[in-house]
């Protein structure tokens, strides 16, 4: 018999730069997970550090299976979806949008400035939501909770829970996602559900992560140990910091994804490919559908 003994603090399995690609039209995103060193990252899909000009963005397309997480840190970015939804986001605002059975839409920056820079996440849906409803969860910026641990430290919490502050986010698929501004020379822990999968991704500064203090430099994605611990230290030296958390519980299904449809099975996807030709099943408003904005 071996006795295995659980870490306290989660440890960093990898570390992945993401550099920028093209995307969408005339956009440019640093894809985190979805790249090929961090697929199927269960639950989550795809993450991408986007930045727009007013000449690019992601025009008319649809979606089906999962949820966009669309959080913005500079600029004005615009939404128009088929059913006449509408609107816009500036620095510190979320959208959580739950495409489910399906949604068309378009999503540019707003014309009268340099560039719309945000990040957006896509996180799968268990089998039984993956047709619900379409739905959005829209904050502003000074509706997001933040809990401050100590001083010089602010989370903002976008989802889940931190230091006893608690999103009011609905999440089909258990998720924290979390924003973290950290000074120089603070060391914080977060609690993690020892199920969850998870990861940061940096935006600014220099981290140090866990009992083995992994450094994490901006633009890499550093995805945790799936260990059981359930923390995660965070340490910062001689620079300030800026990152995201985002964990949730792996939906442990089977995933096929074409582009922007993810199902359980091939069948499901044909099946999406039909209703969407023929506006059945979710698409009934695509018909001669185009918006304003793109
Ligand atoms: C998409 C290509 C795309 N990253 N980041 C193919 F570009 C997209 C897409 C996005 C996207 C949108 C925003 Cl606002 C931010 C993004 C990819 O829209 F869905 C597919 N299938
Ligand atoms: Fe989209």
């Amino acid at each position: 018999m071996t006795a295995t003994t659980t870490p306290i603090s989660r440890s960093i399995t990898k570390s992945v730069l993401s550099r920028e690609q093209s995307e969408g039209v005339g956009a440019r995103v640093r894809r985190s997970i979805g790249r090929p060193e961090l697929r199927n990252h269960d639950p989550f899909l795809m993450l991408d550090e986007f930045s727009v000009d007013k000449n690019g963005g992601f025009p008319d397309h649809p979606h089906r299976g999962f949820e966009t997480v669309t959080y913005m840190i500079e600029g004005q970015f615009q939404h128009e979806d088929f059913a006449g939804h509408k609107g816009t986001i500036g620095p510190g605002d979320l959208q959580w949008m739950t495409a489910g059975r399906g949604i068309v839409h378009s999503e540019m920056p707003v014309k009268s400035q340099t560039r719309a820079h945000g990040l957006q996440l896509w996180i799968n849906l268990p089998k039984e939501h993956k047709m619900c409803e379409p739905q959005y969860q829209e904050l502003l910026d000074g509706q997001i909770p933040r809990a401050t641990p100590q001083d010089g430290v602010v989370v903002k919490v976008i989802a889940g829970e931190s230091h006893g502050v608690k999103s009011q986010v609905y999440t089909r698929t258990p998720t924290m996602y979390l924003d973290f501004k950290m000074n120089k020379n603070k060391t914080v822990t977060q609690i993690i559900p020892s199920t969850y999968t998870g990861f940061l991704y940096m935006l600014k500064g220099t981290t140090f992560i866990g009992d083995k203090e992994f450094e994490g430099k901006a633009h890499h994605t550093l995805t945790f140990s799936e260990d059981g611990a359930t923390t995660v230290k965070i340490q910062t030296k001689d620079e300030d910091a800026h990152f995201v958390f985002i964990a949730g519980e792996p939906l442990k299904e089977p995933i096929v994804q074409h582009g922007p449809f993810v199902m359980n099975s091939s069948e499901e996807i044909y099946d999406t490919f039909v209703d969407y030709q023929n506006n059945k099943n979710g698409f009934e408003r695509a018909r001669n559908w185009r918006s304003t904005i793109a």
